[in-house]
């Protein structure tokens, strides 16, 4: 029997919702989050969207051709966001070239060990961390201004219908997955959901 993304989300549904739920989320839904730990996600999360595209660009490299054209949409859509983030920190005045937190630094850094992962592993780990966010920010949408634009980056039904192609072409590689990989991706989706989880917590560890 071959592993899916539904399963890995199904067993690890607690791991699950601990990433997609947190009282950062919340206090922006309701406007009630301090600018100044907001600030501090968006900052930390510009960082981490660099790093991450570099690694959407290996998987890019390892992907089948088949594969291309959601990878391809992918990276523009980085592009994008890269230069929305530099534009919502200049209207904050807000620095961008500050050190990494730790939690963010380990994120990152599980992010390039997965450069020499066989493909499937790379590919639901891509999968895994845009569904994060989707879920997060949908699950905590609509928010109040100002943070309404921020629920709906990644929490629109557009991202939801990136995200089920990400799920797909997961899906497509894992029916040939052996069990030893099969149980490296159920290893490397526990890590995301606990990296995700922690990157909101940073929100609160103000310098
Ligand atoms: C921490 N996870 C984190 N930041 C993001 N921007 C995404 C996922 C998805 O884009």
């Amino acid at each position: 029997m071959s592993l899916t993304c539904k399963q890995l989300l199904e067993t690890y549904e607690h791991a699950w919702q601990s990433a997609t739920h947190h009282p950062f989320l919340e206090q922006c839904k309701s406007g009630t989050i301090k600018p100044v730990q907001f600030n501090t996600w968006l900052v930390q999360d510009y960082l981490f969207v660099i790093e991450f595209t570099r690694m959407v660009a290996r998987l890019l490299a390892a992907a089948p051709v088949s594969h291309f054209d959601t990878i391809l949409g992918g990276l523009a859509a980085l592009k994008d966001e890269l230069n929305w983030f530099r534009a919502k920190a200049s209207e904050r005045n807000l620095k961008l070239d500050i050190p990494k937190q730790q939690t963010n630094q380990r994120y990152c850094q599980f992010m390039t060990t997965l450069a020499i992962a066989p493909y499937v592993i790379q590919a639901t780990a891509f999968w895994a961390i845009e569904l994060a966010y989707n879920q997060a920010w949908q699950i905590h949408s609509p928010m109040v201004e100002p943070y309404h634009e921020f629920a709906d980056r990644w929490g629109n039904p557009e991202f939801t219908v990136y995200v089920n192609l990400l799920e797909k072409q997961a899906d497509e590689v894992l029916q040939n997955a052996s069990e030893l990989v099969q149980n490296r991706v159920k290893e490397v989706f526990r890590e995301v959901a606990k990296f995700e989880k922690s990157f909101w917590q940073m929100a609160f560890v103000v310098k």
